[in-house]
């Protein structure tokens, strides 16, 4: 399967990418570019893309988007004064027509921030309820310890290929 990973700048799409590939957590810079890893979960073969976030390399994310089964949006939940950003982000993304058909997982990151919203609280503020036209769940994780990371992977393969 192919997979996008997408999220503003410093939302910890990288370091979720290298978590899920060596299980451990990589030192990371802001990424300019992408980077792209084979990960395997169960029987499956995920193809997993992490494009940079930053506002002038968001302008590049549709070049990755077509062939994705499921795009993994990660949040910084404890960035709320961005999340308007992230959500605008995150409508403008899916209404193109390439991923029209794909599922979503949002990671609600850095849970384990003292100020960061609870996946509930972040459904709400980022109207997701709205959101009919996909398919899509919020999981809670922190990237760093690889919390949650192994519920997204096992969502994206009951649902996604179904
Ligand atoms: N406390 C905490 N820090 C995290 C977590 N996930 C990532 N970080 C930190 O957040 C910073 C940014 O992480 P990256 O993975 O580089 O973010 P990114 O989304 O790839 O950013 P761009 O490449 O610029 O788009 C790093 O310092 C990470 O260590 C988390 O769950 N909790
Ligand atoms: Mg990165």
């Amino acid at each position: 399967m192919r997979i996008l990973m997408l999220g503003l700048d410093n939302a910890g799409k990288t370091t979720i990418l290298y978590k899920l590939k060596l299980g451990k957590a990589k030192n990371t810079v802001p990424t300019v570019g992408f980077n792209v890893e084979t990960i395997k979960y169960k029987n499956l073969i995920m193809h997993t893309w992490d494009i940079g976030g930053q506002e002038r390399i968001r302008a590049l994310w549709r070049h990755y988007f077509s062939g994705t089964d499921a795009l993994i949006y990660v949040v910084d939940s404890a960035d709320q004064s961005r999340l308007s950003d992230a959500k605008n982000e995150l409508l403008k993304v899916i209404s193109d027509k390439e991923l029209a058909g794909c599922y979503i997982a949002v990671l609600a990151n850095k849970q384990d921030l003292p100020n960061a919203l609870t996946p509930t609280e972040l459904i709400d503020q980022m109207g997701l309820k709205e959101l009919t036209s996909h398919n899509w769940c919020v999981i809670p994780t922190v990237a760093i310890n690889g919390t949650g990371l192994t519920e997204a992977l096992s969502w994206i393969s009951t649902n996604a290929l179904s």
